[in-house]
């Protein structure tokens, strides 16, 4: 978690099965992902202006699928920071451990699909910003 940093995130592509009837993305365990997945969930229904987020995770990393819509992925690791704007169902935005994230400006709409390595755990979470560099900056 600590030695992570934003250059670790990475966008990937995701596979996609075209045809004249439209498009299918499939997503097999370890195959399409390089980690269990332990758990899906997804957001939805993000009232216009509001931001998600705002948090590091200490073991947990994640893809993130716009598969509906848009929306901006704030990433940062409390030396850097990136804005990735996500608005495909077929690229997914890998974040490693130890990055803090905030969603915003979501499009009306949106969905944001989380496949995640971990189970939810609250004591993964890390919401306090300045513990967050403290923790980058120590060992
Ligand atoms: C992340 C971003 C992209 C649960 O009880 N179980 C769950 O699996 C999840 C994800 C959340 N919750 C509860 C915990 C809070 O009381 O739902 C409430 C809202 O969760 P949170 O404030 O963490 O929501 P986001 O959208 O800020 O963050 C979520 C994920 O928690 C996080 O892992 O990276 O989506």
């Amino acid at each position: 978690m600590k030695n992570n940093t934003i250059h670790n995130c990475t966008i990937v592509e995701l596979p996609k099965i075209n045809n004249r009837k439209g498009n299918i993305t499939p997503i097999q365990n370890l195959i399409s992902i390089p980690f269990e997945i332990k758990r899906i969930y997804y957001l939805y229904d993000i009232p216009g202006g509001e931001s998600r987020g705002g948090h590091a995770h200490k073991e947990l990393q994640q893809y993130l699928i716009a598969t509906s819509g848009s929306f901006d992925v704030v990433i940062d690791d409390a030396t850097n920071k990136n804005v990735i704007n996500l608005n495909r169902p077929d690229y997914a935005l890998h974040i490693v451990p130890g990055i803090w994230r905030e969603l915003r400006n979501f499009s009306s709409g949106a969905i944001c699909l989380v496949i995640a390595s971990e189970k939810y755990i609250k004591e993964d979470y890390i919401r306090n910003y300045n513990e967050f560099k403290t923790l980058k900056s120590t060992s």
